[in-house]
């Protein structure tokens, strides 16, 4: 079976990825249970040009419908990421794409900066999309719920970056399609999509937020439907790669946003409920592809038949 695929000009093993913040910092927790040859790309965790503590716990409430987070992006800053931990990651056997994250373009630029040659990543995922930390002091939270912020992100990072960049855009928007074309335009080799949807739980014996900072992001396979919709409709209206995230639990999800448009996956809610998630799912995948006689992974991308289009 022939799992490679082709995105941002990469070639990739496998099109299914570890999402960004469900796999460690270096993966290390997990390398009793996966060969990470097998693995498309690990996401690392968003990283931010300074140290960040996060966000008052809890921090994370497992619902009836999904997982809620509201971590806040505690990392140690950029400086101790090249130094420390992207050596160790470029070790690995497998593609390392970089989450960042800033809230001005300066930021964004400088951290860019800082990633040394030597240890290039094979992408930057530009982390437009946090849903618990505010990216600024406009009337939008969040840098991918303003195409216009979104495009000059997009564009300062493809100006500095000397590997591609994928723009992860949020679902916490009216027409995620405004802001993908905004990403493209601005130079983007991808979109991902989509990151978690804003929500909030209640404990109702004390009558009050369950997480420490009140709202968080929703996540597993309660919005692998949503997802769906976001990836195809972005797949039927901007001509731009597309990384499929949203609740994948099982091969069949990653054929489900494959055929929507997808042209690879993430998986990351189950990462943090199963650590061989990504041997069963990968697995899983392969069992599907040979059952409908398809003999390259890359051929399913898009290939959903008739119904509305978006
Ligand atoms: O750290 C977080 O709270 C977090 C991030 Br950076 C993100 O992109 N998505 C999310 O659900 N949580």
């Amino acid at each position: 079976m022939d799992l490679k695929i082709k995105l941002a000009g990469i070639t990739f093993e496998n099109p299914i990825w570890v999402a960004s913040g469900t796999f460690g910092t270096k993966g290390q927790e997990f390398e009793d249970f996966i060969d990470f040859a097998q693995v498309g790309a690990i996401v690392t965790k968003t990283v931010t040009l300074l140290p960040r503590e996060g966000n008052p716990p809890p921090r994370v409430v497992e619902t009836r419908s999904g997982l809620l987070n509201s971590i806040g992006l505690p990392n140690k800053g950029i400086n101790s990421f090249v130094s420390k931990e992207l050596p160790e990651l470029k070790k690995m056997p497998t593609k390392i794409i970089v989450s960042i994250a800033g809230t001005s373009l300066k930021d964004i630029e400088k951290m860019i900066k800082k990633i040394p040659e030597n240890i290039m990543p094979d992408a930057i995922e530009l982390n437009l999309s946090c849903p618990n930390v505010t990216h600024g002091k406009t009337k939008y939270k969040l840098t991918a719920q303003d195409p216009q912020a979104t495009e000059k992100m997009v564009k300062i990072a493809v100006g500095t970056a000397k590997c591609p960049i994928i723009a992860k855009l949020t679902p916490n928007v009216t027409d995620i399609t405004e802001i993908a074309k905004a990403a493209k335009k601005a130079g983007a080799q991808a979109v991902s999509l989509v990151n978690t949807y804003a929500g909030i739980a209640i404990d109702v014996e004390e009558m009050k937020p369950v997480l420490g900072n009140v709202v968080g992001g929703l996540s597993g396979p309660a919005i692998k439907p949503l997802a769906l919709k976001a990836v195809r409709d972005v797949y039927n209206s901007v001509d731009i790669p597309i990384v499929g995230i949203g609740g994948i639990v099982g091969g069949v999800d990653v054929a489900e946003f494959m055929l929507c448009g997808a042209g690879a996956v993430q998986v990351g809610t189950a990462n943090l409920i199963d650590p061989d998630a990504h041997k069963r799912i990968s697995k899983e995948f392969e069992k599907y592809l040979i059952l409908k006689g398809i003999k390259k992974a890359s051929g399913l991308t898009g290939k959903l038949k008739g119904g509305r289009t978006a």
